[in-house]
């Protein structure tokens, strides 16, 4: 074989793989683990693009590299294959999101397996298929079926707690609840009815159901969470989301906040992607304070993380959507107040939140009593203040506190400064330290007056300290068809799960993928959407889980994805323990990352497994933007008559090359330039207006147009591909520069409506898979957002060509000698095998791909056919370039993959320089070089010096006085 045939190539190593079954996750007692992990893709209907396998490229170099280390490695892929794009479809063509994600899935398949990736594809799993959602279900059941316990901190089976409650009723516990769950005893719990005590357990259990404020997207059909709603508007389609009341089946993951918290700390991540967590969970130190509303029974609980402040509250603030807030409204406010809440309310809480200009608001009418000092103080209703947050109220400080001030500027309230000292022992409820009417002071935080107030409103019942979280507890379902159903049944109108025999609970066919007439999801129009039991038939939930449930423990699954009696086994998990490397997009920091922790936690409190964070390291990859080419249509400004002025005639498809284009922005079109334009534009206007008279051109301009980058190649159009694009394109013509038509660029995300979507197909048919793989990981920094630009594509295969060669002859010939290589040759591989393991360490992909080049360019260089360096290069460049080394690997006599090569072994001996070239100082002056062995001995030094030609002739016969010499560094000589 002469060429570098890199199609051959890559097919039959792709059987080879396949048949031999190269990549199954095997565990030898006697290796270390090693577990790396791609998120895994939704499989959408456009199929990869080259942005879809950067991560994976750079998992899979890892997955091999550590193959090569001796490592047991678990390497799978899979697919996140529930989700509303194929539901979409479904609505549109009626066509079942099962057919379209089947399809999908195939073509991402046959995607990725073209790029020649090291997955275990016998460990893969599919989020919708039942054999896999059946155990997701079973894990809500398990959900459904604890509470936490904050004594234990951890989650326990909810039986003890009915046991707890039978004895002790509920006072003591300290349990993660909703927040009004009312206080029991045990004699109340024995007399409760059954109904009743499911109510209660609701309160409590780790999934529940309860009326919720929730993202309705009318548009969509259903609720979506937090981190699919983007400023008002829903991430997948950007439809307006409003706010809403309903009953959701939520997860209780505020329980785990502080773990959750805690956890971060144990995990190698990026600070960024942590930050983001911690401030999504947003935990804050203070205190509940119980005002009395003056003339009411009405009481107002407030969060505040400053009681110290106290003594300068001058109104209370409560919520738009708070019941309490309506209720205190007082005759003559009535009509701006309750104006004024309708507004309000109707705003986003992110809206609200984001907006701190406009300043809006309205006194209700009532007064409250501040429990410190008796004054009566003005309860106002703020939409600053939001309803999910803490109490719905606030204590307003105006003086500390900057939306407060800028509210009270606004409505002429009193601002009132509190001092240091204002809250000293014995004080409670003092005096109110010193008081002084002035500005906003941002920054007075006295924590040891903060304790003994806490404690002071403890010991008076007037309130508690408190630890809030801004995290909210995750609704967990759907109103959509294509998602896994909740294994529940409703009895009484309360929920119960259904038989764990049963799983899984199989999505029903249904007749359209729509709601029902009445409102209720499409589950609702399957025949027959019911559960018998022994006493009767009850009606099942019709909601689905929403995208996040199967993809927050797939990790597990991996390891042992074909068990039919539990999720995976304990053995498994045990043995691959927490996914030691995992890559994918920083877009799920609060989503998916969060959920999958809570989940693990959850699981790891039931004991089914020993870890609780699953992502030990893990690395976000950046995005590969489009690079986006433009070619120039030339717009004409006509002179001449009515009629002609381009509405009705039809206008030439003239194209002009960029620097035209930029002459005419610019305004500096050459006369010639100009006229051979002209020229051109009259010619096919007259020929596609022969009614038309010509009159000539006011003035040329031009509109730039996305060209597919597909027929783009270095920025330069390959015009009979751009005429075969578009039909409207046949009979185009162009001016071009130098004979070419060059376009113009820019960076902008990579997607079909700018024509610039590059499919690694593509590429792979043109270069190979092997050059893919090399160039995505050449393109820079993995985490670096970067753009794709095929220009430096070329100089990547002929590197692999180039490479190729080393092993070649120059008539094509395999051949490899078995001499002893040089120093030189010795040296270039090991720098290249040190470069590569301290890459591998920093997972830096860029760099090892340049020192390859190198590497490779030294050698050919040196000419090197020596079989003692090109076995241990090809060992080196196979976890980038696996195809080219398996066939080298085999070429040069080996019968088994190179992935059970072992990886070279660097030695530091090769790197050491053998000889130095000493300067040699003749009276301070340096008058020679001379190229020693660094192995001589000063006295050898000394000798060779002297005996060097121009030393001699400076010398001139006679000897040295003096002579000066540090080995490795200098000669001095005196004279
Ligand atoms: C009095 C006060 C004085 C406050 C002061 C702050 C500074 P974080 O840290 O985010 O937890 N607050 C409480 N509930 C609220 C709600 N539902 N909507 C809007 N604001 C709310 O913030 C807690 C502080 O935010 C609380 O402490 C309360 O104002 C306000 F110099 O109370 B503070």
């Amino acid at each position: 074989m002469a060429e570098y045939t890199f199609r051959e190539i890559e097919n039959k190593w792709q059987a080879y793989w396949e048949k031999n079954q190269t990549f199954l996750a095997k565990v030898n007692p006697d290796k270390p683990k090693f577990y790396t992990l791609d998120m895994f893709p939704y499989p959408s209907g456009a199929g990869l693009h080259v942005g879809h396998p950067l991560g994976y490229i750079a998992s899979d170099i890892v997955a091999r590299f550590k193959t090569l280390k001796g490592y047991n490695v678990l390497h799978p892929m899979g697919y996140d294959s529930f989700g509303l794009p194929a539901e979409q479809y479904a609505i549109q063509t009626g066509q079942h999101p099962a057919i379209t994600t089947e399809q999908n899935i195939s073509r991402y398949t046959e995607q990725l397996k073209n790029i020649g990736f090291a997955f275990d594809w016998s460990k893969e799993v599919r989020t919708s298929d039942p054999s896999y959602y059946k155990w997701t279900q079973w894990i809500f059941m398990q959900l459904f079926n604890s509470y936490y316990d904050q004594d234990a901190d951890k989650a326990i089976p909810i039986d003890s707690l009915v046991s707890r409650f039978e004895k002790e009723g509920n006072r003591s516990i300290k349990a993660a609840c909703d927040d009004e769950t009312p206080i029991f005893s045990a004699e109340d719990w024995n007399a409760f009815s059954e109904k009743e005590k499911q109510e209660m357990l609701l309160k409590y259990r780790l999934t529940f159901l309860a009326e919720t404020t929730v993202n309705w997207c009318p548009a969509l059909g259903t609720v979506l969470s937090n981190d699919e709603v983007k400023d008002g508007f829903s991430e997948r389609g950007g439809h307006p989301v409003e706010r809403k009341k309903m009953m959701q089946w939520s997860m209780r993951i505020t329980a785990y906040a502080d773990r959750l918290l805690q956890g971060l700390d144990k995990v190698d991540w990026s600070e960024p992607i942590k930050e983001m967590q911690r401030n999504w969970i947003g935990k804050s130190i203070g205190a509940e304070v119980i005002f009395q509303v003056k003339d009411s029974n009405e009481t107002i609980k407030v969060f505040t993380t400053r009681v110290d402040t106290i003594y300068g509250v001058t109104y209370l603030a409560l919520a738009p959507e708070s019941d309490l807030a309506a209720a205190l409204i007082t005759e003559d406010q009535r009509e701006t107040a309750e104006a004024y809440i309708e507004v309000a309310k109707n705003r986003s809480e992110r809206e609200r939140m984001s907006d701190v200009k406009t300043i809006s608001g309205a006194f209700t009418g009532s007064y409250a009593i501040n429990p410190f000092n008796g004054e009566e103080i003005q309860i106002w209703v703020a939409d600053y203040v939001l309803a999910g947050y803490g109490t719905g109220a606030v204590m307003a400080v105006p003086a500390h506190d900057e939306r407060d001030y800028n509210f009270a500027k606004h409505f002429g309230l009193e601002i009132r400064q509190v001092i240091e000292g204002s809250m000293e022992e014995g004080s409670f409820p003092g005096k109110g330290g010193l008081i002084i009417n002035s500005g906003f002071i941002s920054n007075l935080y006295m924590k040891d007056a903060m304790i003994k107030a806490i404690d002071f409103l403890e010991e008076k019942g007037i309130g508690k300290g408190k630890i809030q979280f801004r995290m909210r507890d995750a609704i967990f379902t759907r109103q959509r068809y294509w998602g896994e159903p909740l294994p529940v049944y409703f009895k009484d109108g309360l929920p119960y799960l259904i038989e764990e025999k049963d799983l899984p609970l199989v999505l029903p066919e249904v007749d359209k993928y729509l709601p029902t007439e009445d409102g209720a999801p499409p589950l609702g129009r399957a025949k027959d959407w019911t559960y018998k039991t022994a006493d009767g038939e009850y009606p099942l939930e019709m909601s689905t889980m929403p995208g996040w449930a199967g993809s927050s423990w797939y990790f597990f699954r991996y390891t042992d994805p074909k068990n039919e009696t539990e999720f995976a086994s304990k053995k498994n998990t045990d043995y691959w323990g927490a996914v030691d490397l995992y890559i994918g997009g920083s877009e799920h920091a609060t989503g998916h990352l969060l959920y999958s922790r809570f989940w693990t936690k959850f699981l790891y409190d039931l004991g089914v497994v020993s870890i609780d964070e699953p992502f030990q390291k893990m690395i976000n990859q950046g995005m590969i933007q489009g690079r986006s080419n433009f070619v120039y249509r030339v717009k004409p400004l006509f002179t001449g008559a009515k009629g002609q002025e381009g509405e009705k005639a039809n206008l030439p498809m003239l194209f002009v090359s960029k620097k035209y284009h930029d002459d005419i922005q610019n305004g500096t079109l050459s006369i010639e330039d100009k006229n051979t334009i002209e020229e051109k534009f009259k010619s096919m206007f007259v020929n596609l207006n022969p009614t038309y008279e010509y009159h000539g051109l006011k003035k040329i301009d031009t509109s730039e147009m996305h060209v597919d980058v597909n027929i783009v190649y270095n920025d330069q159009l390959n015009l009979e591909k751009f005429k075969a694009w578009r039909p409207d394109l046949a009979d185009a013509e162009f001016v071009l520069e130098d004979g070419k038509y060059i376009c113009g660029f820019e960076v902008e995300k990579m997607s079909k409506s700018k024509y610039n979507v590059v499919n690694p197909d593509d590429i792979i048919e043109r270069y190979g898979a092997d050059t893919l793989r090399l160039y995505e990981m050449f393109l820079g920094p993995l985490e670096q957002f970067k753009p794709w630009n095929t220009n430096g594509i070329d100089g990547v295969f002929k590197f692999l060509r180039k490479l190729w060669n080393l092993y070649h002859t120059q008539g094509g010939e395999f051949q490899v000698s078995d001499a002893e290589p040089s120093k030189e040759e010795y040296k270039a591989l090991h720098k290249a095998i040190k470069k590569m393991e301290e890459d591998m360490a920093n997972f830096s992909f860029n760099t090892s791909v340049s020192s390859f080049m190198i590497c490779v360019n030294e050698l050919s260089v040196l000419k090197t056919n020596k079989r003692k360096i090109l076995e241990p290069l090809a060992i080196l460049v196979s976890p980038y370039a696996p195809h080219i080394s398996e066939e080298l690997w085999s070429l040069l006599g080996h019968n088994t993959s190179i992935t059970e090569a072992s990886f070279p072994v660097f030695d530091e001996k090769y790197l050491i320089e053998s000889s130095f070239e000493y300067p040699v100082m003749i009276n301070g002056k340096m008058r020679a070089k001379i190229q020693l062995d660094l192995s001589l001995s000063k006295e050898e030094i000394e000798k060779a010096a002297l005996a060097d030609e121009i030393v001699q002739k400076w010398l001139d016969g006679k000897a040295p006085k003096k002579m000066i010499v540090v080995p490795g560094k200098i000669v001095n000589v005196v004279i």
